[in-house]
């Protein structure tokens, strides 16, 4: 049971998108916890009186939750979107996942988006700009300790943007792809900003999952690294604002008439969710097919530019999640879902073969 003198603990850094989605996430669930800034590892010498006695995840992700396991002995436990549907089973009220099945389905699809898709936005604004570079790759030592040495930070600060640099093609940001990238950020702000004059949320009138999760990745996007941030402001000023005040809604209060209802989804979540059907979903497929297959690379054309880059089986179990949600969905529910779906252009998602 989490309670005020039990909080959850979690591992992270404020450069971290997932790690901020996290903290937005149980700020406004208020849900008690306990942040520990760093990185699951990190030597007592730089400030990390935790580093020796906490355990590590198997993959070492931002953020680590601590959660304690039935014999009380605690597990590091990383995946934001699997720890956020635990915490619902775990502490009631103040649900980030809406009652209507239907709704939690687009929730789900949306924040796959914002963590799978926006975060590639993110990757490359950050680190195929030299102003954006120049920012992340200061900042981001000091971020991990506040005690390093000039020597220390300036060699951290190459060693950090030469590897992210050198990640580009991972995320498949190259010189074919950027334009891809670019002018999808770029849409994904048109279509928020006409979203939100008439919505708080994506869902209503009350924070989604999927909300925490453009928020986390928008916190980089539209705060932090400075190109991405000038587009910000000119293209959708209330996007700006979205992510600052979401970052903390401790405060606001919510009923189940908050949510929009699934039989009258809005022309401007219809058009986010076309926004999906452009550029996450043709990656999506073509990455599941190649990891079936067991290709390491994958090919498919985005907006009419070919788009190559590494298979990832992480996103194939993604895609495959996608689908046990949408397959959960009793037969009523499911055509409705698939309805919505192919307005927004959407059905290969759930439909094609892979
Ligand atoms: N799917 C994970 C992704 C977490 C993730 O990729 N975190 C980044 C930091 S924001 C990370 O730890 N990357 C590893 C690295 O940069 O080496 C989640 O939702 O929590």
């Amino acid at each position: 049971m989490t309670t005020d003198s039990n909080p959850i603990k979690l591992q992270g850094v404020p450069g971290s998108p997932y790690t901020r989605k996290m903290l937005a996430v149980l700020r406004y669930r208020r849900i008690p916890y306990r942040f520990i800034i760093g990185q699951p590892g990190l030597p007592i010498e730089w400030g990390y009186p935790d580093g020796a006695s906490l355990p590590m995840p198997k993959v070492p992700l931002l953020p680590t939750f601590y959660f304690k396991d039935e014999n009380g002995v605690e597990q590091a436990v990383t995946d934001s979107t699997p720890i956020i549907r635990r915490l619902e089973s775990e502490v009631s009220g103040r649900s980030i996942i809406p009652g209507d099945p239907v709704l939690a389905f687009l929730n789900y699809i949306l924040e796959d988006y914002g963590d799978e898709w926006l975060t590639r936005c993110m990757f490359h604004f950050r680190w195929a700009f030299p102003a954006d570079v120049a920012k992340a790759a200061t900042i981001l030592p000091f971020y991990q300790a506040m005690n390093l040495s000039d020597e220390f930070s300036e060699t951290m600060q190459k060693v950090i943007s030469e590897r992210q640099i050198g990640r580009l093609y991972v995320v498949g940001s190259n010189e074919t792809t950027r334009s891809v990238i670019e002018q999808s950020y770029v849409r994904f702000l048109e279509n928020m900003d006409r979203h939100l004059h008439h919505h708080q949320f994506l869902l209503g009138q009350r924070p989604a999952s999927a909300d925490f999760a453009a928020v986390g990745q928008l916190t980089c996007l539209t705060h932090f690294d400075p190109t991405p941030t000038d587009i910000t402001i000119k293209t959708s000023p209330r996007t700006y604002a979205w992510v600052e005040r979401n970052e903390d809604l401790c405060g606001i209060e919510v009923t189940d008439a908050d949510w929009i209802a699934s039989d009258d989804i809005p022309d401007t979540l219809i058009a986010l969710l076309r926004e999906v059907a452009r550029t996450h979903m043709p990656q999506m497929l073509a990455n599941a097919k190649a990891v079936a297959s067991g290709k390491d690379q994958f090919e498919t054309v985005i907006d009419g530019k070919q788009w190559k880059q590494p298979s990832f089986p992480y996103q194939a179990k993604c895609l495959r999640w996608t689908r046990e949600a949408y397959a959960s969905l009793n037969e009523k529910d499911r055509t409705k879902a698939l309805a919505i779906l192919e307005k927004a252009g959407l059905g290969d998602l759930v439909t094609a073969t892979v």
